[in-house]
């Protein structure tokens, strides 16, 4: 296990402890301890350093355990999940699913991690994942089919987040076109779906999810858009639960995805959306529109009325009128 993992398990029980007493239970220099969590810091941790009393994390922090999640799965969930690996440091977990899906790995395969040196989104765009405990986390599936069928797959996606999130207690959630996952407005989460196969099957794919559980300040300054983490809105929650929630929920919208598609998901994404009946613009490569949102039809593409005329759109950005 890397230094900086060992330090922070012994850290995360939230008491003081001196660099000396850090060094002598690790069997390394203080040097060494100190280093290690100016590193920490520097990647987004926050830790008090109080003279004479020694090193403490600003707050709680539960590092992602296997088993524990494992242990959250009920007996049906669980028998869908193929394997599950935590990193404490990856580029991005995406990446690493894209590249081990070669190597054979079956549906229901997860990768989690504590940070992304490389957090990806959409379109060459960063996903802020810094150390400090939000989560990081990459599901494999494999569909016989080719890539034309997994139309909706990241609005399903999003399904499994916002079921996670009631599980949890959290509300007031929303959905908007085409994968992220808001709280009054704010982005909570995002979703990145890679995909890679014969164009007439079969396919995999590979569906990433940031979730913010409990983000830096200092980390969160390099994301330009409004933000909100899980604990400024439900304080305290453990994040191997939380985990495990995600989990749970993904494995059991994509087993009804590869069976019926987007089509028992349409209602419920429908009620969910956030930008419903609004004035939006949507941002193609080329070009803006300018329309009034009308949910997503059976496929899940982007209905827009532009004088009374509704027409259908499979990718693009959404912005409100007046601030995109
Ligand atoms: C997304 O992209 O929303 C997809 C994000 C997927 C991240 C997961 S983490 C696990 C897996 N491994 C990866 O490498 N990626 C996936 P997009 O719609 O392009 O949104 C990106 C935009 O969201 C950025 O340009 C920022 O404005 C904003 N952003 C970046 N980091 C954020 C964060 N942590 N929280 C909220 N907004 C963020």
């Amino acid at each position: 296990m890397p230094l900086d993992q060992t330090l922070l398990k012994i850290l995360s029980n939230g008491q003081f402890h001196s660099g000396e007493a850090l060094g002598a239970q690790l069997g390394v220099t203080r040097s060494a301890v100190w280093k290690s969590l100016q590193s920490m810091q520097q990647q987004g941790l926050d830790i008090h350093s109080v003279p004479g009393r020694g090193y403490k994390l600003a707050r709680p922090f539960e590092l992602l355990e296997k088993n524990t999640i494992l242990e959250y799965l009920d007996g049906g969930s669980g028998q869908l999940c193929s394997g599950l690996e935590i990193h404490f440091e990856i580029g991005s977990t995406n990446r690493h699913l894209m590249q081990q899906a070669r190597t054979g790995l079956k549906s229901g395969y997860f990768c989690l991690a504590e940070q992304q040196l490389q957090g990806r989104g959409r379109r060459g765009r960063d996903w802020v994942s810094p150390l400090g405990g939000n989560i990081y986390l990459s599901l494999l599936w494999r569909f016989a089919e080719g890539p034309a069928s997994l139309a909706g797959l990241s609005l399903a996606a999003g399904i499994a987040v916002t079921r996670a999130l009631n599980v949890l207690g959290i509300t007031e959630h929303g959905l908007k076109w085409p994968n992220d996952v808001l709280w009054k407005g704010k982005k909570l989460a995002g979703i990145l779906l890679e995909v890679a196969g014969e164009a007439t099957g079969p396919c995999h794919a590979v569906i990433g999810i940031g979730l913010n559980v409990a983000m830096p300040k200092e980390a969160a300054s390099a994301i330009e858009q409004a933000w909100v983490d899980i604990e400024s809105i439900r304080p305290g929650l453990g994040r191997n639960r939380i985990a495990a929630e995600l989990v749970h929920q993904l494995l059991v919208v994509l087993a009804q995805f590869q069976q019926s598609g987007l089509s028992g998901f349409v209602d419920e994404w429908r009620s969910l959306d956030h930008f419903a009946n609004q004035e939006v613009v949507l941002h193609l490569p080329v070009r803006k529109i300018e329309g009034i949102a009308r949910s997503i039809d059976e496929q899940g593409s982007l209905c827009l009325e532009v004088e009374g005329k509704v027409s259908r759109y499979g990718s693009g950005e959404v912005s409100l009128r007046g601030l995109g």
